[in-house]
């Protein structure tokens, strides 16, 4: 039993989780919390970061990078509403990411005195986005409250989990045993007497659908065997990119996965919300849906799952493959590699025009090499990559899900690299999204990350610019135009390597090349003087079998 603080609860607690790194802001309400983790140097290194939301977004790449968790901690208030975006995108991409926020004294909670950070309802404000919250109050509960959280960190579907503690707490005496934080794994049960039913499904399918989502990143291997057993198509939105290697015969974009949605009698969905296949697409006809998911909120959301398996993919998978088996027993399927594909080539001749992010997008494929991570900010040639960046490994292809959130890029993918040493890492984003966290190129620099930034410069958030003029006319641009600073320069001034290139894909990838050679940090600018041709009618499909509009 050690004799030790809060302090030394949270820093164990991390060991315990399996933490190595923690993106940090420090600041007075912590400052006791910082003094313990010094004597903890060898076990958890801290990455400062320059501002909440970079420490909060390289959390997050990280966390998506590894399938691991990773953590966070920021000072109360301010701070923690600084790092809300990202925690937000965290929660929306379902990452492991462990939130450690400052709080005013315990003494003061409630009272409204308006003291250094204090705003009202901190702790409900990201409760709501956190899968679990735990507001320490007293040093008698925390080491419970401690392990349910550590629980919801490293058990079931993943998501932001919280930790909050008051500045007074951190100093006080507590008793624990570290080996008393790991609990037993409470994830979601496999209901094994419905694998039956899903694989009779899949064994009398006609034609049958694999939809890959964020939660099929642990599963690659049963994904590949079910989908080779069964002949079964296999697509992915952005999160599930990579979960099967794109060069895979079944293997088909998510704009032929729409089609083939369209035609489908049974669907089989992998960790996936189906928001855009149930909500724009539409679920009429004879459609057999089979989902896996380990959050029982997204499982059936909206009450079209024919047959619902609330389980983790990994546990799920293997399972459905084993009553696959049996349930063929020496079958073969048709083999439906050939019509798929006749159906690639058609849609790489439907998507032909889209040129130069097609062809950028090749250059970023060569030097990214076999397990290269691309982390797409929004911007065109990332947006053309949900569907046109042939993604080869799990957790290679990092967005930001429904969040949606501009500026992610940059920060998510310093997070990535640095949990992924030894591999190229690149982040790709518009002139807009980048200067939302530039600053961290200062970090990038402090710690000698060799991360890439691709900034296409049109000196405007040109995504928006276009649907402006789209829909208002051509002279209707409003607060959508840009002045920038020279990015080359810029990156300089932090330390870093800055390069300039023209638009052409042997500039580009001289320019990637020796950016990546060179071992820093490093931006390489691409000047946009009109902003490339728009990728969204291959991404907001629609129709198809019913559906509604495409909700943004
Ligand atoms: C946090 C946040 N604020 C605003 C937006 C709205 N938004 C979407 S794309 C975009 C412009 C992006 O501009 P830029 O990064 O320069 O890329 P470009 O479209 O010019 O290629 C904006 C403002 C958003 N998605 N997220």
């Amino acid at each position: 039993m050690a004799e030790t603080t809060v302090s030394h609860l949270i820093c164990e607690a991390l060991i315990a989780a399996g933490i190595d790194t923690l993106y940090c802001l420090p600041g007075v309400q912590n400052d006791d919390f910082f003094d313990v983790l010094l004597d903890f140097g060898g076990a958890i290194r801290p990455v400062v970061a320059r501002h909440e939301q970079g420490a909060a977004y390289m959390a997050t790449g990280a966390a998506l990078a590894t399938g691991r968790p990773q953590a966070y901690c920021v000072v109360p208030g301010e701070g923690v509403l600084n790092a809300a975006a990202a925690h937000a995108t965290a929660w929306s991409v379902h990452a492991p990411v462990l939130a450690l926020h400052g709080q005013i004294a315990t003494r003061a909670l409630g009272k409204g005195h308006g003291l250094l950070h204090e705003v009202p309802a901190q702790g409900a404000t990201v409760g709501a986005i956190s899968k679990h919250m735990a507001e320490l109050r007293t040093e008698e509960e925390a080491p419970d409250q401690v392990a349910d959280a550590l629980s919801a960190l490293l058990h079931g579907a993943p998501r932001p989990v919280t930790i909050e503690v008051p500045m007074d707490l951190w100093s006080q005496p507590v008793r624990f045993m570290p080996g008393d934080l790991l609990r037993r794994g409470e994830g979601p049960m496999l209901d094994r007497s419905r694998l039956a039913d899903a694989a009779a499904a899949l064994v009398g399918a006609e034609a049958p659908l694999m939809i890959l989502g964020g939660g099929a990143h642990g599963s690659a291997g049963p994904i590949q065997a079910l989908a080779e057993r069964l002949s079964l198509p296999v697509t992915a939105q952005k999160q599930g990119k990579g979960a099967l290697d794109a060069r895979h015969p079944l293997f088909v974009p998510y704009p032929v996965g729409h089609r083939l949605w369209t035609e489908a009698d049974v669907v089989l969905a992998v960790g996936s919300r189906l928001q855009v296949p149930e909500m724009a697409w539409g679920t009429e006809g004879d459609l057999t849906l089979i989902a896996i998911n380990a959050d029982g909120k997204e499982l059936n959301r909206r009450g079209r799952t024919t047959i619902p398996l609330h389980a983790m993919a990994e546990e799920a998978l293997p399972a459905l493959l084993e009553a696959v088996q049996e349930a063929l027993a020496d079958r073969a399927p048709p083999d439906r590699r050939e019509r798929l594909a006749a159906l690639r080539t058609a849609h790489a001749a439907e998507i032909a025009g889209l040129e130069p992010s097609l062809g950028h997008l090749g250059v970023i494929r060569e030097v990214l090499g076999e397990d290269g991570i691309f982390v797409e900010d929004l911007t065109q040639v990332a947006f053309t990559g949900r569907f046109a960046y042939p993604t080869y490994k799990p957790r290679t292809y990092l967005c930001s899900g429904h969040a949606g959130t501009l500026g992610w890029g940059y920060p998510a993918a310093l997070g990535a690299a640095l949990a992924a040493p030894g591999r190229r890492v690149l982040s790709v984003q518009g002139d807009g999204g980048f200067l939302y966290c530039a600053n961290e190129l200062a970090t990038a620099v402090k710690y000698a990350v060799p991360l890439v930034a691709l900034v296409y410069n049109d000196n405007a958030f040109g995504n928006v610019k276009r649907i402006q003029q789209t829909r208002f006319g051509a002279n209707r641009t409003i607060a959508a135009d840009l002045s920038n600073p020279d990015f080359v320069a810029f990156a300089e001034s932090f330390g870093a390597l800055g390069l300039r290139t023209d638009g052409t894909t042997d500039g580009l990838h001289q320019a990637l090349e020796t950016a990546f050679d060179s071992g820093r940090p490093a931006v390489v600018e691409v000047p946009v003087a009109e902003i490339y041709p728009s990728p969204w009618p291959f991404i907001q499909l629609t129709g198809g079998r019913g559906g509604g509009p495409f909700l943004v």
